[in-house]
Order: C-alpha cells, then structure tokens, then sequence
C-alpha cells in the first residue's frame, strides 16, 4: 500500500455538500493506492461523539461561547491523540471534515469570540499540527441552509439566525485569502458534479505534487 501521511480538511457552510464529497475523496484516493481514514469533527471518537451529542443539542440553548469553543478543542484534542496523529504516523492519509478552521469561523467569527482565545486553544491542542489541504466549500448561506433544512430537523447551530452564518462565512474567506497554498476555495453553489470535478482536480495535483 502506498504511503502518504497527509492531512486534508473539508470545511464550508452547512448544506455545502461536505459529507457528499468524502466518499469522492476517499474513493480517490483509494484509486491511488492510498488507505485514508475519514473522521469528523466534532466527533471521530466515542468521546468526541459524546461532546458533539452535547454541542448540536437544540436543548443546549444557553451554552456559552467559551463553553462551546472548550468542548469543541476537548474532542479534537482526544481525536488528535487518538485517531489523527496515529493515522498520520501510520503513513495514512487522515481526512476530516471539518477543523479548527471551523472554530475560527463559527466560535470566533460567527459568536464574535475574536480570533486570539481560539488561536492560544489551537496552539496548545495541536502544538503545530495543521492540515496540509483544506477545500473550503464555499455557498452562500441563505442556500446552504435551504439544503440542510431540507435533509433533517435543525440541530443547534442551524437555529442560529443568518447573520451569524454570514459572519463565519466571512471568516472562512479571509483566511482562504491568508493561507492561499493550503486552503482552495471551491464555488459550492454550482451542482455537485461540478464541485466534485474540481476536488478531483485539487486532490489529483496534490497527489502529483507529491505532497507527503
Ligand atoms: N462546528 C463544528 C463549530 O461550530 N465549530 C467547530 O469547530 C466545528 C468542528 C456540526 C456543527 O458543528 C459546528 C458547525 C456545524 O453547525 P456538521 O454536522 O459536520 O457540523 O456540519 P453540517 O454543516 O451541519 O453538515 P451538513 O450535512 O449540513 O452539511 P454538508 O455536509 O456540507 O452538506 P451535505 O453534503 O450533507 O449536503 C446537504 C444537502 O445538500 C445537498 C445534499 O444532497 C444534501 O441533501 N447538496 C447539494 N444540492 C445541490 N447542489 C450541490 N452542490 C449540493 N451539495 C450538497
């Protein structure tokens, strides 16, 4: 089995289409003669699985800002511990969707935490661990959560109002525009076909570029 110990992050909006594009991805790899664990966040886990119960809970309501950002970095501390760094050591391509990227942009763009709480919280966790590739799906609120609400009940987060979504939309695209090498945006509001012909073509350079 070929090795690759890369690390890719899948983030965007909800009703981007995250979830519809990992078995795209995982399969993509796998034609590369790659082995990749996919997980998620807040999850991957029994423990994470546990927090993320807590943290989509309609009944959690009141939960605080700090409380929610220190569950949040409780769970991947534990996935990092547990599932992302072994896998990446193994020489396994780790796939996630969603990461610390998510956290700045909900925690500190979309409840106004700011962004230097979370970074002394991903320092600590990750102690320098950051994704090699990021696709950041990028759709516009309004649309995302149309999509969303037409799969399932909303959960805590998709009760927010608007502003909020767009608050951490705007989040999301000013750090594609800081780290422009590991983070790709992709226009998520044309049809799934077309978002996932240019994952392909990310993933495939990636590989090409030999990224490990
Ligand atoms: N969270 C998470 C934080 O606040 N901080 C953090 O640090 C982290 C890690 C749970 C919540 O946690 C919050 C953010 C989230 O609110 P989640 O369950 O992973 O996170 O995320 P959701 O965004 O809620 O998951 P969704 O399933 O809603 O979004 P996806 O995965 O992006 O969308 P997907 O693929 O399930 O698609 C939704 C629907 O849209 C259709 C699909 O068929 C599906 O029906 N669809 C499209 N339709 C037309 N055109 C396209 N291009 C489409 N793509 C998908």
């Amino acid at each position: 089995m070929t090795q690759c110990g890369c690390f890719i992050t899948i983030e965007g909006l909800e009703g981007a289409g995250k979830s519809s594009c990992l078995s795209q991805i995982e399969r993509l790899l796998r034609d590369r003669g790659l082995d990749p664990l996919l997980t998620r966040e807040p999850g991957g886990t029994p423990l994470g699985e546990a927090v993320r119960g807590l943290l989509l809970a309609p009944a959690h309501h009141g939960m605080s800002a700090e409380a929610e950002t220190l569950l949040l970095f409780a769970a991947r501390a534990q996935h990092l511990e547990q599932v992302i760094r072994p896998a990446l050591q193994a020489g396994r391509p780790v796939v996630c969707d969603r990461f610390t990227d998510a956290t700045y942009a909900y925690q500190g763009g979309g409840r106004q935490l700011g962004e230097a709480r979370i970074a002394v919280l991903e320092d600590w966790v990750q102690q320098g661990l950051q994704p090699d590739l990021t696709l950041y799906l990028d759709v516009p609120p309004r649309l995302g959560l149309e999509r969303a609400r037409q799969r399932s009940a909303p959960d805590r987060f998709e009760q927010e109002r608007l502003e909020f979504f767009e608050r951490a939309r705007a989040v999301y695209l000013r750090r594609a525009e800081r780290f422009p090498v590991r983070m790709k945006v992709i226009d998520a509001s044309r049809p799934l076909a077309e978002v996932q012909a240019e994952i392909a073509a990310v993933i495939t350079r990636m590989l090409d570029d030999g990224l490990d």
